[in-house]
């Protein structure tokens, strides 16, 4: 089966965003800082390598706050959590660290804005996501979901005055904005965010297997498959027109997936590291590929601060 690789065209950019760095940046700290174990709610992010990483180093995932016992120290994943969480957890005591990615508390504290001037919220965004139930639990009620255009037909605010448009950050960008037309379509008068909620690293990826699916004849996208950004980048190849498949590791990869495409086109998810993407590189190797080059792609230089208590000089 050697052979059938050519070449590999690596999408620029790809792989871990800032809020991805950040948040495991904050688990590593605090074993450093306080020892182990550190309580992680929900995997800090959602890749499977990242977190049985962090295990074997001593962080728990729970994601319920009775599993963590009284005086522990706690991280709130990158995906953030409902006002409901967050009260509990300071109840309980706990030492918290707040790893919730700031474009994801961002769109926290628009909602917490505009709730106060009376709004009504229509969220876009994908049912049980982590991230949908920590930005809807911001508020006791008053946050619509809706997951396509068809739900749009169907949602009932209370009122139609005073209503706002939020997303969840890592949607595919053509849905989330033919969804966004409809809502604006049956309520003209609703209010959409100034900047969309879709973050910088979600759409770059998105625009970079853009320009990148025409020019192979397969794309790989690493991710796990509980990483709502991974999927999305899979889709939307496979929507270009290019044959796309989505791995855990490369041990996932097929060598029949190749047969007769053997420009291949490689990617990765936000929560996805770069280990991975090289294991991927060094199999696709062991099939026949040649060269490996980078796409033209933009350099991202988006960087977060660590909260108080975990920064260096602390
Ligand atoms: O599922 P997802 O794409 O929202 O999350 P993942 O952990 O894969 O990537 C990082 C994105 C976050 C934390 C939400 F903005
Ligand atoms: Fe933050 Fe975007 Fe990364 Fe999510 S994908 S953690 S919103 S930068």
């Amino acid at each position: 089966m050697s052979g059938v690789v050519s070449d590999i065209v690596l999408a620029e950019p790809r792989g871990f965003c800032a809020g991805v760095d950040r948040a495991i940046e904050i688990v590593e700290r605090a074993l450093a800082k306080f020892g182990a174990p550190i309580y992680v709610r929900h995997e800090i992010v959602h890749n499977t390598y990242v977190v049985n990483d962090l295990k074997s180093r001593g962080a728990i995932f729970i994601e319920e706050l009775d599993e963590v016992p009284p005086g522990a120290t706690l991280v709130f994943s990158a995906h953030g959590v409902s006002q409901a969480v967050q009260r509990e957890a300071e109840r309980r005591g706990f030492r918290i660290f707040d790893a919730t990615c700031p474009l994801v508390t961002k769109v926290h504290v628009e909602v917490a804005k505009l709730h106060k001037e009376g709004f009504e919220f229509i969220m876009i965004g994908h049912k049980g996501h982590p991230e949908v139930e920590g930005t809807m639990g911001q508020l006791d009620n008053g946050i619509h979901l809706v997951e396509d255009v068809a739900d749009v037909a169907r949602v009932q605010p209370g009122q139609t005055e005073r209503l706002a448009v939020v997303t969840q950050t890592t949607l595919s960008v053509d849905d989330a904005a033919e969804i966004a037309a409809a809502v604006k379509a049956r309520f003209p008068n609703v209010r959409e965010p100034k900047q969309q909620d879709i973050c910088y690293a979600t759409q770059n990826r998105q625009d970079a297997v853009k320009v990148l699916s025409p020019q192979v004849d397969i794309l790989i996208v690493v991710g796990s498959p509980t990483s709502s950004n991974s999927n999305r980048l899979r889709e939307l190849a496979k929507k270009l027109g290019t044959e796309s498949y989505m791995v855990d590791s490369a041990d996932e990869l097929r060598p029949e997936w190749f047969e007769g495409r053997p420009r291949v086109g490689l990617t990765a998810g936000a929560s996805a590291p770069d280990v991975l993407v090289q294991q991927v590189i060094d199999r696709l190797r062991a099939l026949g590929a040649q060269a490996v080059r980078k796409m033209d792609g933009i350099q991202e230089t988006v960087k977060f601060p660590l909260p108080k208590g975990l920064k260096l000089e602390a």
